[in-house]
């Protein structure tokens, strides 16, 4: 390519790229009242910085080839962050390899860009493989800290090599740029997933949200999300998880469930965002739910509505692991607004918006499981009657 050819390409992925940076997101209307979704993601494998991804060293990279691509930006962390909304995002390389990238946003609904360089962890231990999944927790203690999934081979089992043990990582920070990686965390469980740092001491202890299975990444291998304290951050052992939230025949959550971000603390209890997951003939299909445990007691349960709260939707339901949503950051603001950042499908990232009002009324109002078709639709001719039977009294006239 001759050096005209060069620049004029260059400026041609600039401009693009800018283009899709500038795009303005959209609410989509009229939305379920419980959160609204939006037209655009907010990140995708395309926002992540042409210096990441392209040599614009004409003489080394004479034809402008992507080289160095990004595959993937799904499953974000996300905090309120002097005053802008960041998210921490899992960006995912050609090279199936995940790292963690920040990027901030004004309004948290569009406008998102990558800081300069992504994340560097400090790197303690070199069977470590691959890093997804960071929650962003700002602890009462000052810091803010990230929990992750650090991935690493399972070498008690030499011949197979998708055998891998997965471990819960815990750093920290204060500015999300020097990171202090404390080690990780332990439990009985041979293996960690989804691990959730609770925000606020729990009589003077900290406490870890948990979710131990036997197996890697099988169904069916563990009882539910867990919850277990321990004294000093920099020496995280877990010596018991009581199981807080279980998984449970012909649920959303029969296969696996795992808990999504920090709860966000409410005058009505800890509000909670979590997956759940099933087994299908076409493969796993992750679900989120939604619970509110005690504000005194944060290992029980107040209330837990009945099947998902989100589930993907048209384009989610396509990506590299389809028919996924997951979720590991939310951000409630001061006034209430809530933020809610979920992967689709392992390949993007996106926005659902709504208050905490609006989660309350979902949480505490919304039918439980009724376990059973009968019961099941027994609830839904409950409601059906008293729409059809008293409509006039019901609806507000027009103008009223
Ligand atoms: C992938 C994760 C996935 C996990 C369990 C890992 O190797 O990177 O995205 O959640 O396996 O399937
Ligand atoms: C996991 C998670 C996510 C992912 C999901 C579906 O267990 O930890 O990273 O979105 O599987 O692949």
């Amino acid at each position: 390519m001759t050096d005209l050819a060069f620049h004029r390409r260059l400026r041609a992925l600039t401009a693009d790229h800018n283009a899709l940076l500038r795009r303005r997101n959209r609410k989509l209307t009229p939305g379920n009242g419980i959160y609204d979704r939006y037209a655009h993601p907010v990140l995708t494998a395309d926002h992540v910085p042409l210096s990441w991804r392209y040599d614009f060293d004409p003489k080394a990279n004479p034809f402008l080839m992507q080289r160095m691509g990004v595959n993937s930006v799904f499953n974000a962390g996300a905090i309120e962050f002097k005053g802008r909304i960041v998210v921490m995002a899992r960006v995912e390389g050609w090279d199936r390899k995940s790292f963690f990238a920040v990027a901030e946003s004004r309004n948290g609904i569009d406008g998102f860009r990558f800081w300069d360089y992504p994340v560097i962890l400090p790197d303690h231990d070199e069977a470590e493989t691959n890093v997804y999944d960071m929650r962003l927790v700002r602890h009462e203690d000052g810091w803010i800290y990230g929990l992750f999934c650090a991935e690493r081979h399972d070498d008690s089992q030499p011949g197979n090599l998708s055998a891998a043990v997965a471990r819960c990582g815990i750093a920290r920070t204060r500015d999300l740029v020097r990171w202090e990686r404390l080690p990780d965390l332990q439990t009985r469980s041979p293996q960690q997933r989804n691990v959730v740092l609770h925000p606020r001491f729990v009589r003077g202890r900290y406490a870890f949200y948990t979710r131990p299975l036997t197996h890697f990444a099988a169904t069916g291998t563990g009882e539910g999300i867990g919850w277990g304290v321990c004294d000093d951050i920099t020496r995280p052992v877990l010596e018991t998880e009581a199981i807080m939230d279980r998984r449970a025949y012909h649920t959303i959550k029969e296969g696996k469930n795992g808990l999504g971000p920090a709860p966000i603390e409410t005058p009505e209890g800890w509000l909670h965002l979590a997956h759940g997951v099933r087994d299908t003939a076409a493969g796993m299909r992750y679900v989120l739910y939604l619970f509110l445990a005690d504000r005194d007691d944060p290992s029980r349960i107040r209330k837990i509505p009945g099947g998902y709260f989100l589930a993907p939707e048209d384009g989610e339901r396509v990506g590299d692991v389809s028919n996924v949503v997951f979720s590991n950051g939310w951000v409630a603001r001061s006034n209430g607004d809530v933020f809610l950042y979920y992967g689709a499908s392992d390949t993007r990232l996106h926005v659902a918006t709504t208050t905490v009002a609006q989660l309350l009324d979902y949480v505490c109002h919304t039918p439980v499981d009724g376990r059973r078709s009968a019961a099941c639709v027994q609830q839904r001719c409950a409601l059906i009657r008293r729409n059809l039977v008293a409509p006039k009294t019901r609806h507000p006239r027009r103008g009223s």
